[in-house]
């Protein structure tokens, strides 16, 4: 099953012609990275401390979608969709605003290429006889502000942190084996797939600033001044990612300009953009022996 599911989804990455942008000539994303998180862990009853009470677990999803059936959440199919090497060379040399090529990303890469991803998918376990729930299209979905900032009821970082597919970093951003220039689709599934295991309970063991007090290479990208020592100031990230001169932005070349052009120059053009620069470090010392 599990086998029989990657295969599936690197296939349509591959293959979907939405996965290709005419204007940019080039992929939207690479080859995806793909784990799976059992429905029943229990950080994700510790989301709701973590994050918010209202953070959904995998079996609320089904409950919400499958109220009077009493189906188990089983899996949390968890996808990495590295952002092609064309698109974050353009963000990485942009020093105010993000890259068209990355606002074209917004709209026609997540919008568009994602959704296409998830539609498929539920299709393929639909056909063989499995329920699937994409929670982020969901009604119940809402994304909304506390104190610290914005937020989601269906955070996908945190779900794909369950999956062992990599950590939070002191920008915020998620750092994966292919770096943190990419997007994220998660969906919930009766499905019994064994799950992945995590390789650190340290929530945020892949950045060199967390881990080491080296590097801060993305406070010099950030050009609001939204990164310092203390963390990632969420409310001066919203307004640059989405206020109004991003929406203009991404209205002037043809995105969707409710998507906005997003910004990510913390993204690009920094040591951990398509790697997971503590793994480098690690295999280092363990070639020394250390
Ligand atoms: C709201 C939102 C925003 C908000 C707030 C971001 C935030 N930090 O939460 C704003 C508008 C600022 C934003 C900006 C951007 N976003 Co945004 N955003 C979201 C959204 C819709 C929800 C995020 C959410 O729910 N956060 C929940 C809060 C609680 O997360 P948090 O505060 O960071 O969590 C901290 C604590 O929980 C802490 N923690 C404390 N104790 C513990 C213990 C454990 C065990 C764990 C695991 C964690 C933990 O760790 C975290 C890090 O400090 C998601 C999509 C989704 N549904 O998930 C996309 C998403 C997070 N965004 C994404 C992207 C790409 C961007 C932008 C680059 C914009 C762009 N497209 O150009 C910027 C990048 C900003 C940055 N430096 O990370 C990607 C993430 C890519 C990545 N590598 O991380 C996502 C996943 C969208 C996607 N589908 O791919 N975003
Ligand atoms: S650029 Fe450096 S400090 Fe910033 S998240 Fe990446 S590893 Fe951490
Ligand atoms: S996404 Fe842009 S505004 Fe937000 S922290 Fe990164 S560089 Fe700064």
């Amino acid at each position: 099953m599990k086998e029989m599911i990657k295969a599936e989804i690197f296939r349509f990455v591959s293959a979907n012609e939405n996965n290709f942008s005419k204007e940019i000539q080039a992929p939207f994303f690479d080859e995806p990275l793909v784990q799976f998180a059992s429905a029943t862990d229990e950080l994700f009853r510790q989301y709701k401390e973590i994050i918010a009470p209202e953070h959904l677990t995998p079996q609320e999803v089904f409950d919400i979608v499958y109220p009077d059936a009493a189906i188990r959440a089983q899996t949390v199919i968890c996808i990495v969709l590295p952002i092609s090497e064309k698109i974050r060379q353009s963000n990485g040399s942009q020093k105010e605003w993000a890259s068209d090529e990355w606002t074209l990303l917004r709209t026609f890469g997540d919008d568009c290429f994602i959704d296409a991803l998830s539609d498929h998918l539920c299709h393929f376990l639909n056909d063989r006889g499995y329920k699937i729930v994409n929670p982020a299209r969901l009604k119940v979905f809402k994304k909304y502000k506390n104190d610290r900032g914005p937020l989601s009821n269906w955070s996908q970082r945190h779900v794909a942190f369950a999956a062992g597919l990599g950590t939070f970093s002191i920008n915020d951003g998620f750092i994966t084996e292919k770096g943190m220039a990419i997007r994220l689709t998660l969906l919930v599934t009766d499905a019994l797939v064994e799950p992945d295991k995590r390789e650190t309970d340290d929530h945020t063991a892949n950045c060199l600033f967390l881990s080491k007090g080296i590097c801060k290479a993305c406070f010099k990208r950030c050009p609001v001044g939204a990164i310092t020592e203390k963390g990632h100031d969420k409310i001066v990230c919203w307004q640059r990612c989405y206020g109004e001169e991003s929406k203009f932005r991404a209205k002037a070349i043809g995105a969707n300009p409710e998507a906005g052009s997003g910004c990510g120059l913390c993204q690009t053009n920094i040591p951990c953009e398509f790697l997971n620069p503590m793994a480098v470090i690690n295999k280092r010392k363990a070639g020394r022996g250390q």
